[in-house]
């Protein structure tokens, strides 16, 4: 049955067809908006009764007869942004259906359109406005937006949202996860007022190779062709007008002097799109990332990422990430352990985090959720990935601190797994080809004992290879790490994008006992020794930065539900080993500013 199912998949050739363009609207948090964050009413509904009581009228009774059973205005209320899970005990492994809602005012105005914007809705939302279905979307971690000027009203308004986070075998990611499967509007909700014709979205990059062109295009929505737009940098005294076609689309190419974003100068630009009666302003950086044989270059230059992984999960309060504090402790931690750069895993952060990284100079890998045993020969799960991926690069396509879109995450070897992330890298690279292609991989063959090779198949279709391994932990014992020698089979860079051992904090006790402080600190000891070895090493970003919520780790007084794996703990406490990484990055950043300074 699997060898048919597996057959019809590679014959059918529907692994061509692709998503629909993404219909975002880009720079959502320099847009005219209104905010509907704050409390929401909500109702839980684990037997999934709510659709059948249309619970998206938000009726009330009209009489003494009338019979109503359900009621918003007197249910609980939730945080909006924020999971559900680590908002209420009773809450904190539910799995299911949750009902929101949102009652606000609202004026509308004149030559004024309107969007519904939800930064994220985990897993999957269907969204209603004053009782009609506006749509639905699948997906934990990407945003999306529906156009409501037709449905909005002046006065008094209602949304609805019946939210799901039940784990699916066909959905990405799957039913298993090493992460807490937080439910909920974990992000913003807004309301997004544009003009009648707006810019929808625009894309301002160097030229692939070129550190001194910039190319891009600017996409008007509602527009008639031949509509004039402005792309502006007024530091640099650039001003380019184009013309749109008949779709509203625009493209341009022109020399630029620019000074060059990278994580010791993060430059950014403030850039002014306008025409048509809009106008977006946005802070941008300038650089070009490329590979050259097993190196990385970023503007030209070779560059080691000292990076770090990292879930978007809260420090201190627990739960999902979600605001400019929340990020801000997480990239400030990356900073102050050396880092120039972040994984984050396993699944697009709030743009918030991506932003920050452009303004405090950190590379970062940014991942959809394709992550373990995945429904390879489903046709609609391919296209999940394809949309989310594509999602992920709509908004993030003008953050100089991406350089690297992740396709997958420990993904088994297998002809049907391979064909998907085939598809998924060639979906990439039509998106956007000035970033580099990745994905975690960590299966190796072993032609002679204590030699590994990175030579899964799927490393011929990616630009960087990122390994993950935990020898010495998972596998072997530390001192197998001594000896060691792993190689990649397709001559390109790679990062070790995980390696760890896990420690609650303030566990003390000897080296060679697990779940100790001690044990941690020697291990990372052994990982770089080992990992330096690598010829084609071009970074790493060991696992993980603070101790995360899984719902896999069941080791009661050690972790508790928790992986401690965590250079940091939750409550912020610094691990042996954060300070065995910083010294080692410390030594890294010394040699590198050595270097850079010799070739001027
Ligand atoms: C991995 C996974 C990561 C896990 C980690 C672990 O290989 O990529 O999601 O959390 O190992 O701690 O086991």
């Amino acid at each position: 049955m699997k060898q048919i199912a597996l057959l019809c998949f590679l014959l059918s050739g529907w692994s061509l067809a692709q998503p629909e363009p993404a219909n975002l609207i880009g720079n959502i948090p320099n847009r005219t908006s209104i905010s509907l964050n704050g409390t929401w009413r909500s109702i839980v509904d684990p037997y999934d009764a709510g659709e059948g009581f249309r619970f998206y009228k938000n009726a009330k009774p009209k009489n003494n007869r009338d019979l109503v059973e359900y009621d918003f205005d007197t249910s609980p209320t939730l945080n909006v942004p924020g999971d559900w899970n680590s908002q209420r005990e009773s809450l904190l492994f539910y799995e299911g259906t949750l009902w929101y809602e949102k009652s606000f005012q609202y004026q509308k105005r004149e030559h004024t359109r309107t969007y519904l914007y939800f930064g994220a809705a985990a897993m999957r939302a269907t969204v209603y406005l004053n009782g009609e279905k506006l749509g639905q979307h699948e997906g934990g971690y990407t945003t999306f937006n529906f156009e409501v000027t037709d449905k909005i009203q002046s006065g008094d308004n209602f949304v609805v949202v019946e939210v799901n986070n039940q784990r699916r075998k066909d959905a990405v990611p799957a039913t298993s996860t090493d992460w807490w499967n937080y439910g909920g509007l974990t992000r913003d909700v807004k309301l997004v007022e544009v003009p009648e014709t707006f810019i929808q979205d625009y894309s301002l990059q160097l030229v692939k190779g070129s550190t001194d062109e910039v190319a891009g295009w600017v996409r008007l929505n509602g527009a008639k062709a031949g509509q004039q737009v402005t792309i502006e940098i007024p530091e640099a005294q650039i001003k380019k007008v184009v013309t749109t076609d008949a779709k509203g689309n625009a493209e341009f190419r022109f020399p630029a002097r620019l000074k060059l974003w990278s994580p010791n100068s993060p430059k950014l630009y403030n850039v002014v799109v306008s025409g048509a009666g809009d106008k977006v302003q946005d802070q941008i950086g300038f650089r070009t990332i490329e590979t050259r044989g097993t190196k990385i270059l970023l503007n030209g230059k070779p560059i080691f990422l000292r990076g770090i992984s990292m879930h978007e999960e809260a420090a201190f309060r627990g739960g999902r990430a979600f605001s400019a504090e929340d990020d801000q402790t997480l990239l400030g931690w990356a900073k102050e352990l050396g880092c120039n750069y972040v994984r984050l895993a396993h699944y697009p952060h709030n743009e918030g985090m991506t932003r920050l990284a452009d303004r405090l100079g950190l590379l970062v890998w940014s991942e959809v959720p394709v992550y373990w045993d995945t429904a390879w020969t489903n046709p609609a799960t391919l296209e999940n990935a394809e949309e989310q991926l594509r999602d992920n690069v709509a908004r993030d396509h003008n953050r100089a601190s991406v350089i690297l879109w992740s396709v997958a995450n420990e993904t088994p070897i297998d002809p049907a797994r391979t064909e998907f992330l085939k598809n998924l890298t060639t979906y990439a690279r039509s998106l956007d080809d000035t970033r580099l292609i990745t994905a975690a991989l960590n299966r190796t063959s072993s032609p002679e004992p204590g030699t590994r090779i990175l030579d899964d198949p799927i490393g011929e279709y990616l630009d960087v290879l990122g390994m993950n391994e935990y020898l010495g932990w998972y596998e072997g014992k530390l001192e197998d790490t001594d000896k060691a020698i792993w190689k990649n089979a397709f001559g390109k860079p790679l990062i070790v994008s995980e390696f760890g051992a896990g420690a609650p904090a303030g566990n003390h006790g000897d080296p060679d006992s697990v779940w100790t402080e001690e044990f941690q600190a020697n291990f990372y000891e052994h990982q770089i020794k080992m990992v330096t070895k690598i010829e084609s090493l071009a970074g790493m970003s060991p696992w993980v930065l603070m101790d995360f919520r899984s719902p896999r780790r069941f080791l009661p007084g050690v972790q508790d539900f928790r992986n401690r794996k965590g250079l940091i703990s939750d409550r912020g406490e610094r691990k042996k080993a954060f300070y065995t990484l910083q010294e080692f990055y410390r030594k890294k950043a010394a040699e590198a500013e050595a270097s850079s300074a010799e070739a001027k």
